[in-house]
């Protein structure tokens, strides 16, 4: 099904720059920044400068250079966050049952802090 990308949302604005953000790496491809709300010590959001709505989107039509850059620079926030030696999260809410407030792909890095339990 093909998505429609809303050009309006806050993470195209802050793309754009006429939102400012705390921003904690960028590549070519990827921003990754702090959350303005966050639900822990560490909380960052990783984003691509593309247009994409959720993650299957940007895993089904990006560019394999969009997607291993994106991945990479998960892993390099990780890593200079300092969040390999006690763990972290990863989550990225897709749409109305997912609770997706923000409609452009994004992965919540979360850590600092023991987590709990999320699945069961
Ligand atoms: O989460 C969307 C997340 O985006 C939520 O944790 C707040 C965050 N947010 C909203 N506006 C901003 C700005 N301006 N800067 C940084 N973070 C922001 P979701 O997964 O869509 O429910």
């Amino acid at each position: 099904m093909p998505y429609s990308y809303d050009n309006q949302n806050i993470f195209a604005k802050i793309l754009r720059g006429e939102i400012p953000n705390d921003t904690v790496m960028e590549t070519d491809h990827t921003l990754a920044f702090r959350d303005i709300h966050p639900q822990a010590p560490v909380h960052v959001l990783v984003v691509p400068k593309g247009s994409y709505v959720c993650y299957d989107h940007f895993a089904r039509d990006a560019s394999d250079a969009e997607i291993v850059d994106f991945n990479r620079v998960i892993a390099r926030v990780v890593e200079q966050e300092g969040l390999q030696a006690d763990g972290y999260r990863t989550i990225s809410n897709a749409g109305e049952a997912g609770v997706q407030e923000v409609p452009h792909l994004h992965v919540h890095i979360l850590g600092g802090r023991p987590l709990g339990r999320m699945l069961s």
